[in-house]
């Protein structure tokens, strides 16, 4: 029994200095004493492609009020579109657009966008600086990776859908 105590403390105490060995390393960690390069992480998005949809009718519903086709016009370049209106008096506005269209990583992280076409058949996407012009088919899916080296922004964008399909991946400084 005596000896089964000594044993139990002794694994306490070595517990203890342990922990305290542990907290002196996590501090050195917090405070940017450790290889700020071995803090970088690899960081991996999925980027759909996708649209939304505006659907209504210029007649009234039972459950939805009449809406007139509108008699305006929106930017040009793809990206922005009203349908023509239907022989039912139907008619729909569609915006094109990224999702998620805000990526934040840090500097030095490694970074792998996968963009993926889930609606419209055809994308033609540039990431400025790292990813010249590349196009994607619904159901494809193109992976990017780079390095973030810089603070800063780093734009992409459809040019088949301006003015509206575009992104930003923010980088933001490391701070440990
Ligand atoms: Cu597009």
């Amino acid at each position: 029994m005596k000896n089964l105590n000594k044993s139990v403390i002794l694994g306490l105490t070595i517990a203890a200095i342990a922990g305290v060995i542990a907290t002196v390393s996590l501090e050195g960690q917090m405070f940017g004493q450790t290889n700020t390069a071995s803090a970088a992480s690899q960081k991996t998005f999925y980027i759909a492609t996708v649209h939304l949809d505006g659907i209504t009718s210029i007649y009234p519903a039972s459950d939805h009020p009449s809406e007139p086709y509108p008699n305006s016009t929106l930017p040009s370049g793809g990206g922005l579109v009203i349908k023509k209106i239907d022989s039912m008096g139907g008619w729909k506005v569609r915006q094109y657009m990224f999702a998620p269209s805000v990526i934040v990583v840090n500097q030095g992280d490694q970074v792998t966008l996968n963009f993926v076409d889930v609606q419209g058949p055809e994308h033609m996407i540039t990431v400025d600086g790292i990813a010249p012009q590349f196009d994607i088919h619904r159901g494809e899916m193109k992976t990017i990776t780079f390095t973030a080296d810089n603070v800063g922004t780093i734009d992409f964008w459809c040019s088949m859908h301006e003015p509206n399909m575009r992104g930003e991946i923010v980088v933001l400084p490391r701070i440990n």
